[in-house]
C-alpha cells in the first residue's frame, strides 16, 4: 500500500519510518507532488487540522493520505503552547527558539509544578474518509535542555518514569512510548486489519 506522508517536518517523517518498518506501506513525501500549497494551520483542535492537512494533500493525490498534528500541553500555561506548539516563537522559528521561549515562560514555575503531556493526532483520509487516531505521553519539563536526538521539544521533556529527556533516551526508547508511537500503534491495528480483507 502506498500512502502520502503529508509534513513537512523532517523529524516527524523519521519517526513514522521507523515506527512503520514492519508493516508492507511505502510512503511517498510531499515533494513528489509539484508546487505543494501551504496549509494554513488555523483549526482550533489537533483534528481539525490533522484533517485539513490530510484532506488537502489527499484531493491533490487522491491516494491514502496521512497527516498529523501534534502539540505540548503544559499545565501551568493551562495547556499552552498546544495547537500553536508549532508557532509558540513565531512562524518558521527554530526548534532551539521554541524551547527558549518556553522556558522563558515556565521560569518562574517551582519543578513540581513543571508537568505536561504530549498529544499526537493523526489524519487518515482513505478513499475520501478521514479516520483519526489518538495518543498521549504525560512527563515533566527541565529547566535546561538536554540531549542531541529527536526534534522540538525533546531536549526538555522527560517522560513519566525516566529521568533523562527525550532527546537524551534516543530513539529506541522514544519510538516506544511516545505520543505518535501511541497513536500510530492504533492506526496500525486498523491498517492491518484493511490489509488482510483486501
Ligand atoms: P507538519 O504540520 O508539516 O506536520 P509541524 O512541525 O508544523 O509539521 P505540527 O503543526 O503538528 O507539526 O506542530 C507540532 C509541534 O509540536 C512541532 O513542531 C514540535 O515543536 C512539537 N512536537 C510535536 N511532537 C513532538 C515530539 O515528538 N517531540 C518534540 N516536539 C514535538
Amino acid at each position: 500500500m502506498k500512502v502520502l506522508l503529508a509534513t513537512k517536518n523532517k523529524g516527524k517523517i523519521k519517526e513514522m519510518n521507523a515506527l512503520f518498518r514492519d508493516l508492507k506501506i511505502e510512503f511517498i513525501g510531499l515533494d513528489s507532488i509539484k508546487e505543494p500549497p501551504d496549509v494554513i494551520e488555523d483549526g482550533k483542535t489537533y483534528h481539525d487540522n490533522a484533517l485539513k492537512k490530510a484532506m488537502t494533500f489527499y484531493r491533490i493525490a487522491l491516494i491514502p493520505t496521512l497527516a498529523e498534528d501534534s502539540g505540548l500541553e503544559v499545565d501551568a500555561l493551562n495547556g499552552a503552547p498546544g495547537v500553536f506548539s508549532a508557532r509558540i516563537a513565531g512562524e518558521g522559528a527554530s526548534d532551539r527558539e521554541k524551547i527558549k521561549k518556553l522556558l522563558e515562560l515556565l521560569r518562574d514555575v517551582p519543578d513540581e509544578k513543571r508537568t505536561a503531556r504530549f498529544v499526537s493526532v493523526l489524519c487518515l483520509v482513505l478513499d475520501g474518509k478521514p479516520y483519526f487516531f489518538e495518543g498521549h505521553v504525560r512527563g515533566h519539563l527541565l529547566r535546561k535542555p538536554s540531549g542531541e536526538s529527536g526534534f522540538g521539544y525533546d531536549p526538555i521533556f522527560v517522560p513519566e518514569g525516566y529521568k533523562k529527556s527525550f532527546a537524551a533516551l534516543g530513539p529506541k526508547t522514544k519510538n516506544r512510548i511516545s505520543h505518535r508511537a501511541r497513536a500510530i500503534e492504533k492506526l496500525k491495528e486498523f491498517l492491518k486489519e484493511r490489509l488482510a480483507r483486501q
